[in-house]
């Protein structure tokens, strides 16, 4: 890999500090190919392999296929090749493809390196001046470049059925999938954030994507300020390779990583990033030629669908969110039971007792107090992947997955004696508070998930019946 980024990048490896990397800009070299694929390598990967070993064209072939015929793609030095030059070489690299030859070659104008497998051929025509000596670096880029070249076409699948389904992509998937690319191609672990909020005041760098070999427990954490992968996202500083934990020690005990990591903004074109990358360097090196060509491309097909999962997610969290309390509402409490990973759980309904005489007498404002307090009550009482739900009125619910009824009755019971327990006033004036509970759960008190509402409301109605201030579980079913 060495030889793409050359003698410039060894250096500043050596030295293992954090530093900026050099901007990307697409080459400016000669004309392209009379018809270049979308399949085919983007035109950076072209023109840093060109620049890198200061060639004279760099050429990509492949079959086409279907009735396209055969498809080509080069950058080439308009000002040291001729059009005649050039085609020779066009010719030379077909035969090459067809017969899946790879060698190096003498030809008049200078030494011509190609490689071919499967239907696909490169080549790099190098000037006479060419250094003997860095031959196999080149021909490892090469093989590098036929590889990206021919994974190209899984790649734009991808892309194209994330574009197709893309008004239903979250920022998690569209984390989780990026990670997974990059790390099939880079092989090693990537870790993907996104930044939440366009207020400019009120901007968190959240992580959406972690790949197999990374830590899960990562997933969904709000990254330090100070971390350099949120600054990195924020835009606060470019592109940077760094050996210190660009998390910010997010987790406690994670394992101090031997090596170095990329981080790479998530953006298109001039505009703020809408997250970034952390990529994990194994040995320390850059990913480069078509594997850093490829990654640059994924990242910059995520960044508009990231940005418009970021505002989805917004959407739909305040589409389902209660603004008096901030829990969820009736419709975030249902796509928490019909998440596809939900199965089992028990589900509690809470109604507040004699509500209405509370309203009656306090007035509306002291009874919408006593909502926020019966709702920061039920935080409280609850872990981190339960569901409070403000569902109605003065109608709540929590939703705990995997929870036994058993446990469900318990909490109930603890939210009952926590709001009989804990003083409530309204300007100055103490008023009682109580509330009746219905619990169901599922697999013991139905085998379906979608009858647990139900079978709630009836338990709660029971409990309202035998005298409030109670906990009722829903009959098994028969
Ligand atoms: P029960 O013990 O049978 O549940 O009696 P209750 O008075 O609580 O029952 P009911 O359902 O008759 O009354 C509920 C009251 O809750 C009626 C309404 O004024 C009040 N309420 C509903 N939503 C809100 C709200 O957002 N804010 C306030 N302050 N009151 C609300
Ligand atoms: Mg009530
Ligand atoms: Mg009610």
């Amino acid at each position: 890999m060495i030889a793409f980024l050359g003698g410039l990048l060894l250096g500043v490896l050596g030295a293992w500090v954090a530093r900026r990397f050099w901007p990307i800009r697409p080459a400016v070299a000669g004309p392209a190919g009379a018809s270049v694929g979308p399949h085919l390598l983007p035109d950076p990967a072209l023109g840093w392999l060109m620049r890198a070993n200061q060639a004279l064209g760099v050429w990509v072939s492949e079959v086409g296929v279907g009735e396209e015929g055969p498809r080509a793609e080069r950058r080439v030095d308009a000002e040291r090749l001729s059009v005649v030059q050039v085609e020779a070489v066009d010719r030379r690299l077909e035969r090459a493809r067809d017969a899946e030859e790879h060698g190096v070659e003498r030809l008049g104008v200078g030494t011509l390196v190609f490689r071919a497998r499967a239907g696909f051929a490169v080549a790099i025509l190098l000037p006479h001046s060419f250094d003997a000596a860095r031959l196999g670096e080149v021909e490892q880029d090469l093989e590098r470049m036929l590889e990206g070249a021919r994974r190209r076409p899984q790649i734009v699948a991808i892309a194209q059925a994330q574009t197709q389904d893309a008004q239903l992509e979250s920022a998690g998937s569209v984390g989780l999938r990026l990670a997974y690319q990059l790390e099939r191609s880079l092989e090693t672990e990537v870790v993907v954030a996104a930044v939440e909020s366009s207020a400019a005041d009120d901007e968190r760098v959240r992580i959406v994507g972690v790949s197999g070999r990374g830590d899960r427990r990562l997933l969904e954490t709000v990254l330090p300020p100070h971390a350099e992968l949120t600054r990195v996202a924020l835009g606060t500083i470019p592109q940077t390779l760094t050996v210190e934990d660009p998390l910010g020690a997010v987790v406690a005990d994670r394992r101090q990583r031997v090596g170095a990591t990329l981080l790479v903004p998530i953006a298109t074109g001039s505009s703020a990033p809408v997250g970034a990358i952390a990529i994990h360097l194994v040995n320390g090196l850059e990913p480069a030629g078509a594997v850093r060509a490829e990654m640059l491309e994924a990242v910059t097909n995520a960044a508009p669908r990231l940005a418009r999962a970021v505002s989805t997610d917004a959407a739909v969290r305040s589409a389902a969110s209660d603004p008096l309390t901030g829990l969820v509402n009736r419709r975030g409490l249902e796509q928490a039971l019909t998440r596809v990973d939900a199965r089992e759980g028990a589900l509690i309904f809470a109604d507040l007792d004699r509500f209405k005489q509370l309203n009656d007498t306090l007035g509306h404002p002291a009874g919408d107090a006593a909502l926020i307090h019966f709702a920061r009550i039920l935080r409280e009482q609850v872990r981190g992947g339960d569901v409070p739900a403000r569902i109605g009125g003065e109608e709540f619910a929590i939703w705990l997955p995997g929870a036994t009824l058993d446990l469900g009755k318990r909490i109930a019971e603890r939210v009952r004696i926590k709001l009989g327990t804990t003083a409530w006033e309204w300007q100055g004036r103490h008023w009682p508070l109580s509330a009746s509970f219905g619990v169901a759960a599922c697999p013991e008190t139905n085998p379906d998930l979608g009858n647990l509402p139900a079978q709630a409301d009836a338990a709660l109605y029971v409990a309202k019946r035998s005298g409030r201030n109670r906990v009722e579980a829903a009959g098994a079913a028969r």
